[in-house]
């Protein structure tokens, strides 16, 4: 059996995540792992909040809570986003976990025996009037390359370059806005990374199942060259860090840099998964312990691509010990909201939690991946959003289930009609149903999501242009067993409809399953013929028609939510 690892970003933990970020990583990642599940893998989808470093701690102070109570929170708003949007997690950890703590401490000790570490005295911005070091989003200033007056320290959102804070020119304290600030000596620990540039490139180069995306961003950045870079910072709220099992002398008000901990994170809350049920995390993490037969697959946003194909394959093959390192790395362009940003800080968009108070779940997994950003970034809308699902959901999937079970149940009862013999239409409908369901199987498996949610639409479109072709309407009127046998065709086409749709919209999946009385064993991937799957239904097996699948979105709700969301 293939055993397949998957993990998304990890959200930090500062608010409800918007639908560009949900799009961007564990909407993706959840449909991954479903249809893997479906096809028989053995799936283990990992994901966690991402809760040290500076945005946890503005984001505390902001909302006059501490930081342990603010994350706490956070953290239950987030998990209940993520199952209000049915995402299948095997485990939904926390990167302030004690596992995360000790694995982080692990892997600094290891580098550090590798010669890969040392402490170096550099200059950090400190601010006099509030007596501390201003690192990352601590100080804000001009942008030394786009000239934006208020870039954040650790990258400027107009012109998307990472930066550090001693860059900044005219800096300031986030904190109280001061500008009484001067650079003070400081001693970090720094990860050699330049010593790892040759091992990293060889590796980005071997990486032959990565989508273009992730590897251009890759070899870019490492075309310029590893830096060494600090990982530790003077913050109170994060890992400590150790030297000989006690706190590092000199490194009392230190602690990792959030960047440092957080992919780590992936094999820690592999571990609070592993702790919680009794299972090995070894067996996905450690080649030498059963890991080098799983395909680990990671979903992110294109900003977080360096992290993960640079930093983080830094730390664990630098460990010198035998780790997993991802195998197929799929990355995303951004959401737009309305071709401008979606702002946290400023509230612009729509978040997961708001979502979910205007329309199902279903309708924006739906619309976010037929629309995915994938080779470009995509404007969401909600007109457009309006428009896919009453097209997509409304128009041909609903109005196919809701026409067929009525018909049936009217004509031959709730129960598979039996009779009649299939012909050439049924021939024609097989051949293009085996055609367009390799394809899909294809996508899905290329991690391709426009392209398999097309696919998708227009395997539930075959099922009106059948009806359509067929007119059982018109045949009943002449001969009842040939519209017994187009109905049960119909009926079970509708089942595949319904199997196929379960990656992207799993709620109204089963909810057409259930009504068709389709066994939850039975909800496999398809892999066989289509002519024996529409011959699958037993005979006279009951169903019920299911109440009405989507409701279509109206031109009020539009305006309505246009006011609220401020779109423009
Ligand atoms: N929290 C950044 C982000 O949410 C960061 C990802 C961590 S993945 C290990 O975009
Ligand atoms: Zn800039």
């Amino acid at each position: 059996m293939t055993r397949i690892l998957i993990t998304s970003a990890l959200p930090y933990i500062n608010g409800i995540k918007h639908l560009g970020n949900l799009a961007g990583s564990m909407l993706p990642a959840d449909i991954y792992a479903r249809f893997e599940r479906m096809r028989g893998s053995e799936v283990l989808y990992i994901c966690a909040t991402d809760e040290h470093g500076t945005p946890a701690e503005l984001a505390a102070e902001a909302a006059g809570q501490s930081i342990q109570d603010y994350c706490n929170e956070q953290y239950e708003l987030q998990r209940a986003a993520g199952e209000g949007f049915s995402l299948s997690y095997d485990w939904f950890g926390r990167s302030s976990s004690q596992q995360n703590l000790e694995f982080t401490q692990h892997f600094a000790e290891r580098l550090e025996a590798e010669g890969l570490i040392e402490e170096r005295t550099s200059k950090q911005v400190y601010s006099i009037d509030d007596k501390r070091f201003l690192p990352d989003r601590y100080v804000e200033g001009t942008c030394p390359h786009c000239k934006e007056e208020k870039a954040r320290g650790d990258q400027c959102d107009a012109c998307g370059r990472l930066l550090d804070p001693v860059d900044l020119i005219k800096p300031y304290s986030a904190i109280s806005g001061s500008y009484n600030v001067e650079l003070r000596d400081t001693t970090h620990l720094f990860l050699k990374q330049a010593k790892m540039q040759d091992t990293i490139k060889g590796w980005v180069k071997n990486s032959d199942q990565w989508p273009p995306l992730a590897k251009s961003i890759a070899l870019k950045w490492l075309d310029e060259g590893l830096q060494d870079r600090a990982i530790t910072r003077d913050l109170s709220w994060g890992i400590p860090v150790l030297k000989d099992g006690k706190v590092r002398p000199g490194f009392e008000n230190k602690v990792f840099y959030v960047w440092f901990d957080a992919p780590i994170e992936y094999i820690g809350a592999t571990k609070e998964w592993a702790d919680a049920t009794g299972n090995s995390w070894q067996s996905w993490w450690r080649k030498d312990q059963g890991a080098s037969d799983v395909s680990y697959v990671q979903f992110m946003g294109k900003d977080n691509v360096a992290f993960h194909t640079v930093s983080f394959p830094i730390t664990l093959i630098g460990s010198g010990e035998p780790w997993k390192t991802v195998d197929r790395l799929k990355a995303f362009n951004w959401v737009t909201w309305y071709g401008g940003k979606f702002s946290t800080s400023e509230k612009r968009g729509i978040f997961m939690d708001q979502a979910l108070e205007i329309a199902p779940s279903d309708y924006w997994r739906w619309h976010l991946m037929a629309n995915a950003p994938e080779s470009s970034d995509a404007a969401f809308t909600l007109e457009q959003f309006q428009a896919t699902v009453n097209s997509d959901l409304a128009n041909v999937l609903g109005n196919f289930v809701n026409r067929i079970t009525k018909f049936a149940a009217a004509k031959f009862g709730e129960q598979i009609p039996t009779g009649g013999k299939p012909g050439d239409l049924e021939t024609k409908l097989h051949l293009e149903l085996d055609s367009r369901l390799k394809a899909l199987t294809e996508y899905h498996s290329n991690m391709e999501y426009r392209k398999a949610a097309a696919e998708t639409r227009a395997i539930w479109a075959m099922g009106n242009e059948y009806l359509a072709e067929c007119a059982p309407w018109t045949v009943i009127k002449t001969d009842q067993e040939q519209a017994a046998m187009i109905v049960r065709t119909a009926l079970n086409l509708l089942v595949i409809m319904g199997i196929i749709a379960k990656p992207f919209i799993p709620d109204t999946a089963d909810k057409i399953l259930s009504a068709m009385n389709v066994p939850d064993n039975n909800r496999n991937w398809p892999n066989e013929s289509s002519r024996t799957l529409l011959d699958a239904l037993p005979a006279s097996l009951p169903f019920s028609a299911p109440e009405m699948l989507f409701k279509k979105i109206e031109d009020e709700q539009v305006e309505e939510w246009s006011k609220i969301f401020k779109a423009e």
